[in-house]
């Protein structure tokens, strides 16, 4: 497979890239800054492979290559919204994910973030740091209490599953899901959990809310200000799927009014960029896209591509194709 040419798009843990550059012909981004749509264009043309991050946006417009060379997409985690399936698929072009190998890390991410937001840690550590700690009272920094609450799960696949084994078995919450297609009875009793047929059904029974649902079209601002508007006044909203899901806007004035408790996100609509109205928020805890961000699991996920690679060019289904 030496003579297949492969490009990584950003730079990856240096164990994956030595395994890459034994197995293919290997371009590794040095600059490890995301490509635009041209570049993106040019390495479709000139590549067999293209391993992309969730920074490359293949739009339908980065498809229309005149003579496309790319045979696949070995995409660098488990989300695929910034790439247009239907325009791969057109082109003839096969798209793979990496499930499964991040989904623990994932979900203690969301876990840190509930947390975090429910028991004002990251507002704390700002007040000690800037030196302005008064001393223990017994109003000081009063939180909402994890432990036993009712945790509403948006998207209850492999990463909902593991953030409800977290909740349950490890701070005794009472778990409810929305999940289309709806979930099996078997799945449900392992956390005993309760499953509602609609989100809005779901908004108003939650203390926490955490969405582990997909990006994309289909749910886009799936959290809009109606939807912030049935969450109970004291409950917390927690993404660690994708930005787009939630209406960044409509949520700066839930957390500025208070019609919610407050929020924990860890991904962005148009990240890096953070909207001023939510840099404000005290209630607010914010990470910069880290759900996958341990050594061992970034490790995983470019195994997993190699895995789906090497199938791929020996002519095997390889087992994480989505298109
Ligand atoms: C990845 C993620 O690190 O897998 C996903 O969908 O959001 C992240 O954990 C990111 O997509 C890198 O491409």
């Amino acid at each position: 497979m030496a003579q297949q040419k492969v490009l990584l798009t950003r730079r990856w843990p240096e164990a994956v890239e030595a395994r890459l550059g034994e197995v293919f012909d290997l371009t590794v981004n040095r600059a490890d800054k995301p490509l635009d749509g041209d570049q993106l264009r040019t390495a479709l043309a000139d590549y067999d492979a293209v391993l992309p991050t969730v920074t490359d946006r293949f739009s339908p417009q980065v498809f229309d290559v005149p003579k496309t060379r790319a045979k696949i997409l070995g995409n660098y985690g488990v989300g695929f919204s910034h790439i247009d399936l239907g325009a791969a698929t057109a082109s003839g072009i096969t798209v793979t994910n990496t499930p499964d190998v991040l989904s623990e890390c994932t979900a203690d991410i969301a876990m840190t973030l509930m947390l975090m937001a429910a028991r004002r840690a990251g507002e704390g550590e700002r007040e000690l740091r800037r030196g302005k700690w008064a001393g223990w009272r017994p109003t000081h920094m009063v939180g909402k209490k994890v432990s036993g609450a009712t945790l509403g799960i948006v998207g209850f696949g492999r990463i909902g599953q593991a953030m409800a084994r977290r909740a349950h078995f490890g701070f005794g919450m009472k778990i409810v899901v929305v999940n289309v297609p709806a979930v099996a009875p078997e799945v449900l009793a392992e956390y005993d959990a309760r499953q509602v047929d609609t989100l809005d059904e779901l908004l108003p029974q939650c203390d926490f809310v955490s969405l582990h649902c997909p990006g994309g079209a289909e749910n886009h601002h799936l959290m809009n200000a109606r939807r912030l508007g049935l969450m109970k006044p004291d409950a917390f909203l927690i993404n660690t799927a994708r930005g787009e899901v939630v209406d960044q806007q409509a949520l700066a004035q839930a957390l500025w009014f208070g019609t919610i408790g407050g929020a924990g996100l860890d991904v962005f609509e148009g990240e890096p960029i953070i909207p001023y109205e939510l840099l404000g928020s005290d209630n607010l805890v914010m990470l910069p896209h880290l759900g996958s961000a341990t050594r061992e699991t970034r490790e995983a996920m470019g195994f997993r591509v190699l895995d789906n690679l090497v199938d791929f060019f020996e002519g095997r289904d390889p087992r994480d194709r989505v298109n």
